[in-house]
């Protein structure tokens, strides 16, 4: 999907950056480190363009490697995965990870402002870490690279960064001291390298989750910070244009700074470009999935399995935003008020483990027990169960199956930044033809013409629409479908082709969005 001839100019060197680095490094009983590519959109994304640039990747190891190791890790991961580790101390990685981007970020960033916990120490944990990737990113820059920063892990590492290869100075006065109080308190790296000013580099940032509306996103004390942080780029990208302009327009309100719809005018005479890039998935895998002989065997016996039942499955790690109780709630309105449906509907809802350390998580996961619990006691039978829930995550084959043997897909999202499942399980459905249910505030619910759109905090609502998905036609799924997979098809165009007019763009710093 990505052109191997597509024209990067003099763009060698592209760094990306993210919380996590795509391998998973593990260490067994021995003391010896295994290390294993992670799966997942970003990674699988990203392998196609090795073929037309060189990069590094940059993350956090995901948990304490001894100093006495790291030499050994390090060796590993560049000469094998061109990845460049950072160290983060245990209490500084827990505090930057689950503390503020987990429990102040995220709730925030899709409208939670109650589940916020707003602590000094996080704050402070946070800007540790965003020194610290900085400095790593700062080793490996050179004249010319383009620094590709992922999510809201790392919204202030733009700022540090360009305050080290250009200079404080050079960000104006008032911007210069801000860096400097923020770095307050901040252990410093020791043997980072000192670079001449005017490398060159061009920044840009992707925000994965929505951006909320400035009058949530005032809300957070440190909105300043973070807006400045962020602006440094070259280049900002969102999923859709709604998130794009609450960016926009916080940044008029917090900052007071000029906005145009495609940017930011900084004082300095920088100008911050912003713009939507909608993520997509990798279709291949998920389009063809079904033919191989693995899926297809286990698509045979789910089918046999539920033979004259409708599936509806449901896929989503447990997180509140993915609005499972309210998934929940409306089934048991929908069996409720649709007593012949009882034993022919099956809900499987796959949640997979997420973020357990944080207390919201572990409250979301009691709250779905009790409902699966109370739905299963008050509609099961001996032989039949209306909620299969897993709590785990499940292979590749196994998923690819479910989505194949389902008849509907329900995402129910309060909020969610865009919500890749909805496209996995449309391009899976090539032979059954299911009905897309997806939540309005899912983002990607703005572009899945053919599927029923519905607000999840009204059961009624998606009580009905799963009647009307169990009861549709097949000619009227068939011809949803080919609309549905039609934009998933233009959406898998621009994962590829939107991501990689973003890294086009980081360089070129052209102004207008590519997408239109
Ligand atoms: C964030 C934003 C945005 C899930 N369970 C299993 C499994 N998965 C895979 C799915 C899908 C991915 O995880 C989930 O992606 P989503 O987009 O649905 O949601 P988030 O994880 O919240 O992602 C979201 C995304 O970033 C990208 O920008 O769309 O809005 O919240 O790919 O297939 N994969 C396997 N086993 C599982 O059990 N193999």
């Amino acid at each position: 999907y990505l052109p191997d001839e597509m024209d990067l100019g003099n763009a060698k060197h592209l760094i990306v950056v993210s919380n996590r680095l795509p391998v998973t490094i593990s260490k067994d009983a021995k003391g010896e480190y295994h290390f294993k590519m992670s799966s997942g959109g970003l990674v699988s994304a990203l392998s196609g363009l090795k073929r037309s640039i060189q990069f590094t990747w940059i993350g956090w190891t995901g948990f304490f490697i001894p100093h006495k190791d790291r030499p050994i890790v390090d060796k590993r991961l560049m000469e094998e995965y061109s990845c460049l580790a950072v160290y983060l101390d245990d209490d500084v990685a827990d505090k930057h990870y689950n503390g503020f981007s987990n429990s102040i970020l995220w709730p925030l960033f899709h409208y939670h402002p109650g589940e916020m916990n707003f602590d000094e120490s996080h704050w402070l944990a946070y800007r540790q870490a965003n020194l610290t990737f900085a400095e790593a990113v700062m080793s490996q820059v050179r004249k010319g690279s383009m620094v590709w920063v992922q999510d809201y892990h790392l919204m202030l590492l733009p700022l540090f960064l360009r305050a080290m290869v250009d200079g404080p100075e050079s960000l104006g006065e008032a911007t210069a001291s801000e860096v400097e109080r923020l770095q307050r308190g901040l252990v410093r790296g020791t043997d980072v390298p000192e670079k001449e000013h005017c490398q060159e580099i061009k920044i840009g940032f992707f925000l994965h989750t929505p951006f909320p509306s400035s009058e949530i996103y005032r809300i957070l004390p440190v909105r300043r910070e973070i807006l400045l942080g962020t602006i440094q780029c070259d280049l900002v990208g969102f999923h859709t244009y709604d998130y794009a302009r609450h960016f926009l327009s916080s940044c008029t309100r917090i900052l007071s700074l000029p906005t145009m719809p495609n940017g930011v005018q900084l004082p300095t005479g920088a100008y911050c470009q912003v713009g939507t890039f909608p993520i997509g998935i990798d279709p291949e895998s998920f389009v063809k999935g079904p033919e191989t002989p693995a899926v297809s065997k286990r698509i045979k016996e789910l089918e046999q399995r539920f033979q004259g039942v409708k599936l509806i499955v449901g896929v989503d790690r447990l997180d509140y935003i993915k609005g499972v109780p309210q998934k929940m709630s409306a089934l048991e309105l929908f069996l409720e008020q649709h007593p012949e449906w009882v034993g022919k509907v099956v809900l499987i809802q796959l949640a997979v483990p997420s973020r357990g350390d944080v207390e919201e998580y572990q409250n979301l996961r009691a709250t779905v027990n009790e409902l699966v619990g109370r739905i299963n006691g008050r509609f099961g039978t001996v032989d039949f169960m209306p909620i299969h829930f897993m709590h785990k995550s499940l292979p590749f084959t196994e998923l690819c199956a479910l989505y194949a043997v389902s008849d509907v897909c329900l995402v129910t999202s309060t909020r969610d930044g865009m919500n890749l499942v909805s496209y996995e399980f449309i391009a899976t459905q090539q032979e059954r033809q299911g009905v897309m249910i997806i939540s309005e505030f899912a983002g990607a619910a703005q572009s899945l013409n053919g599927s029923i759109v519905v607000n999840p905090w009204d059961s009624q609502q998606v009580a009905d629409a799963i009647f009307e998905a169990v009861t549709m036609p097949q000619e009227v799924r068939a011809e949803n479908h080919s609309k549905l997979f039609k934009v998933t098809s233009l959406a898998i165009l621009p994962f590829n082709f939107s991501q990689y007019s973003f890294i086009l763009l980081v360089r070129r710093k052209v102004f207008g969005n590519v997408l239109g």
